[in-house]
C-alpha cells in the first residue's frame, strides 16, 4: 500500500455539520462544537431563492464593478492558471441583491444565535471565485483575525458555498486554533504583496503542514451549506484544479465585545468605518448594528 503523504485528504478530520434546529437558531450542540472546534458547517442555511438572489448580486458585480479593481476588489491569474481568483468586498454598499441577503435574510439571526451575543454589527461581506483551473490559487494558512481593525472573540466569518464544492478545493482549518487567543501575522493572499505597516511584532503562522499534534478538518459542501468559524482559527484552501467554478459568499459580524483597534497596518477589508476610536463601539455606518436581542 502507498504511504499516504503528510497533509493529504486522507489524513484530515471532517468538520462537524449541523441543521439548524430552525432558519433563526441553531442547537446547543452546534454552538458547543464551533466553540471546541472554531469551526462548524450548517447544512441548507439558505434555499434556492435566495441563492438565486446570491447569483444576482454575482452578475450584476460582473457587469457593473469588477473592472475597476481595488484593494477591495482583486483579480490574481497565476502564470499557467486557465482561471483566475477574483475577490471583493463590501459589495452590499453599491449593489442591492448583496445588501438584500445581509438586512432582510434570516442571516443575521441564525448566526447571531451561534455567538450567544446580545448584539450583531456587519463588520463585512466577501465575495470569493476560484474560476475553473485556478491552479495556483492557494490560500495560504491565515487567521482572519490577522486582517481585522477589532478588538474582540465574537467575530465569526460565515462561509456560504455557492457551488457543489468536493473536499479537493474545500477549506481546512486547524481544529482549536483559536483557543490559544493568539493573533498571528497577517499574510497576503497574492503572492509576493505585503500590507503597508505589517505588524511585525506578529508571530508568522505556523507551518501546519509539517506539525504531528495539529488535527486538520474539511467538508465538503452543497449550494446553500455555510461554514462559520471564528476569526482566529486557522484556515487555508487549495488552488482549483477542476473544471468548474468554486464560489462562495462570506458574510463576517461582530458581536457584543468587538471593539474598534487602531492598528498601524492596512486592515483588510481596506475600510476603517466613520469616526471610531481605539477601544471603543464598532457601531457606524459602514458597520451597521443588523440586531439586539
Ligand atoms: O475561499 C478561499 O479559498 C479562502 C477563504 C478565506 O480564507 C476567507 O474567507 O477567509
Amino acid at each position: 500500500m502507498a504511504a499516504v503523504e503528510k497533509g493529504a485528504l486522507e489524513t484530515m478530520g471532517t468538520v462537524q455539520a449541523f441543521q439548524a434546529v430552525s432558519k433563526t437558531q441553531v442547537g446547543p450542540e452546534a454552538i458547543a462544537a464551533y466553540k471546541r472546534d472554531g469551526v462548524i458547517c450548517l447544512r441548507g442555511v439558505f434555499d434556492e431563492d435566495w441563492l438565486a438572489v446570491m447569483e444576482n448580486g454575482i452578475d450584476l458585480f460582473m457587469e457593473q464593478e469588477a473592472a475597476r479593481e481595488s484593494a477591495a476588489n482583486v483579480v490574481v491569474k497565476g502564470e499557467g492558471d486557465d482561471g483566475s481568483f477574483r475577490y471583493a468586498t463590501m459589495m452590499w454598499k453599491t449593489l442591492e441583491p448583496f445588501r438584500h441577503v445581509i438586512f432582510d435574510s434570516h442571516a443575521p439571526d441564525l448566526f447571531g444565535s451561534l455567538l450567544e451575543t446580545a448584539r450583531l454589527n456587519l463588520y463585512y461581506d466577501f465575495l470569493l471565485i476560484k474560476q475553473a483551473g485556478c491552479r495556483s490559487a492557494v490560500t495560504p494558512w491565515h487567521q482572519d483575525h490577522s486582517y481585522y481593525c477589532m478588538n474582540g472573540t465574537k467575530l465569526i466569518n460565515c462561509w456560504t458555498a455557492l457551488d457543489h464544492i468536493p473536499t479537493e478545493t474545500a477549506l481546512r482549518f486547524v481544529k482549536g486554533s483559536h483557543l490559544p487567543g493568539d493573533v498571528f501575522r497577517a499574510v497576503h493572499f497574492s503572492p509576493g504583496e505585503e500590507y503597508a505597516g505589517t505588524i511585525k511584532e506578529r508571530p508568522l503562522p505556523p507551518d501546519f503542514e509539517s506539525m504531528d499534534d495539529v488535527e486538520i478538518l474539511t467538508c465538503a459542501m452543497e449550494p446553500g451549506d455555510t461554514l462559520v468559524w471564528n476569526s482566529r482559527t486557522f484556515h487555508s484552501a487549495p488552488g482549483n484544479h477542476l473544471d468548474r467554478r468554486r464560489a462562495a459568499l462570506s458574510l463576517n459580524f461582530a458581536g457584543d465585545d468587538v471593539t474598534y483597534l487602531d492598528m498601524p497596518q492596512d486592515p483588510d477589508p481596506p475600510v476603517r468605518g466613520e469616526g471610531l476610536v481605539d477601544g471603543g463601539t464598532i457601531t457606524c455606518e459602514t458597520f451597521p448594528l443588523l440586531r439586539s436581542w
